[in-house]
């Protein structure tokens, strides 16, 4: 009797990104530009910096440079969020961590669907960054029911991706030929659509009321609304953004440049006009998709951040409206006060670090010390960064907001509501402090366990 072979979860997310990548390409060719940009700005940097090139060929990095980091998506009913996360699931992909956005005026809470464990980070780090509208902070009463109204009588997802993932929960996973097909099935959830659901007058109405709302509602899917590669120097990236025709974020979001990189730092080009017919044959235009880069950098502790998301209010506080030089300039002023070297980062608990032995470590025998810091004084212990997997409330709302167009919005006083967003979700989303704090510790625990003989 033979048994049958399962795709991994990882080989299923790494055609699926691909997948998605080449619809998003041929779908906004202002994407593919984007991509030519960022591996000419990639191969440039490594050219002058060997070192970098060097450690990124160590570390396995140089032949996967050009793989998809993120893409965003937005939902509109907690049905439509719980299945996404069986979805995802079937390509190893969890909810991790909770982002308010309320509070910066756009009117969604969101989770990132990512692999977690570093085996699974390393094979394809592809995530999506998902957001969930709150229709509750709509206050025209009359607009909230036509919409729930109008969501609720919507599908997403094709009858055969729904078979699949049960297929796939039931089973244990996906054979060759179902990976296939589900790949196929599942990218139809993601794909544009140039006929809206509603007529032009419901689609201004609820524009009006705010842009993201028109979005969620008036189409029959969740379009992927950017996806993002990564850079390998953002701000040259970001320089030559306009000399190919892009219209670019007025700044780069996340923290300046560094020595040593920390969190994430993202721009973009704004989002497009594109044409749409709306219910009616009356002809319109909706603006909903741009293309995205990041660069990232270390996980900060709890303490870190503190001091991260301090140092970043003062910086806006000082910034607003300059360009993006400026803008980086004032944030360098601020960000003396953050260390900027990896031992300090290190000894004061900013950062997450994860450990290993040497060579001469391996060869040594029994120590007599569990200072960590004495047996990397001693050359038998190295501290490498653990990379930030994750995403930054405040930079998430700066490109929401620049893609949305007009002024600033409002906060809502509804603010975070994290049990509401997991009821939707229908499981917990994981802590991501959690995560980084738990291979630090495992990777301590290893080291000491092996240098006590
Ligand atoms: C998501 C915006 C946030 C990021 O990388 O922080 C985002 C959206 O516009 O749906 O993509
Ligand atoms: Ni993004």
């Amino acid at each position: 009797m033979s048994q049958t072979v399962y795709l991994s979860p990882d080989e299923i997310r790494q055609r699926f990104s691909r997948a998605m990548s080449a619809m998003y390409q041929a779908e906004v060719p202002q994407y593919a530009t984007l991509l030519a940009l960022v591996d000419e700005v990639n191969r440039e940097t490594l050219a002058a910096d060997p070192a970098l090139a060097a450690r990124l060929a160590e570390q396995h990095e140089l032949d996967r440079l050009d793989v998809e980091r993120h893409g965003a998506i937005r939902v509109g009913s907690a049905a439509e969020l719980a299945m996404l996360r069986r979805l995802f699931a079937v390509m190893g992909m969890h909810p991790v961590g909770y982002y308010d956005l309320s509070e910066a005026g756009v009117p969604v809470h969101s989770t990132a669907f990512r692999p977690i464990d570093d085996a699974a980070l390393a094979r394809n780090p592809f995530r999506i960054f998902t957001s969930l509208l709150r229709l509750e902070l709509i206050e025209n009463a009359s607009l909230r029911r036509r919409a729930e109204a109008i969501l609720a009588s919507r599908d997403i997802f094709t009858p055969g991706v729904r078979e699949l993932i049960e297929r796939c929960e039931a089973q244990g996973g996906l054979s060759e030929e179902q990976a296939e097909r589900f790949v196929a099935e599942a990218l139809e959830t993601f794909r544009w659509h140039r006929d809206a659901t509603v007529d032009l007058d419901t689609y201004t109405a609820l524009q009006d009321e705010h842009r993201l709302i028109a979005d969620v509602v008036c189409f029959r899917g969740p379009h992927i609304n950017h996806l993002t590669p990564r850079t390998l120097d953002i701000d040259v990236v970001q320089r030559r953004m306009p000399g190919v025709g892009m219209n670019s974020k007025a700044v780069i979001e996340g923290p300046p440049r560094r020595d040593c990189p920390i969190l994430l730092r993202q721009t973009s080009f704004r989002a497009l006009e594109e044409p749409i017919r709306f219910a009616g044959e009356r002809q319109g235009t909706h603006t909903a998709r741009f293309g995205e880069i990041e660069q990232r950098g270390m996980a900060l502790t709890a303490r870190g951040r503190e001091l991260y998301d301090r140092l970043l209010n003062d910086a806006r506080r000082r910034s607003v409206g300059l360009d993006n030089e400026a803008h980086q300039h004032a944030l360098a002023e601020v960000f003396v006060d953050f260390p900027d070297d990896e031992e300090m980062l290190r000894r004061e608990g900013l950062a997450f670090f994860d450990y290993r032995l040497t060579e001469a470590g391996e060869a040594a025998g029994p120590v007599d010390t569990r200072d960590l810091e004495a047996l990397i004084a001693r050359g038998l212990v190295t501290a490498r960064p653990i990379t930030y997997e994750d995403f930054l409330p405040v930079s998430a709302a700066g490109i929401f907001q620049s893609n949305l167009g007009g002024g600033q919005n409002e906060a809502y006083a509804g603010n975070a509501n994290r049990d509401a967003f997991e009821a939707a979700l229908g499981a917990p989303v994981t802590d991501e402090l959690m995560l980084y704090a738990e291979r630090e510790t495992a990777s301590r625990e290893r080291v000491l366990a092996a240098l006590a003989g």
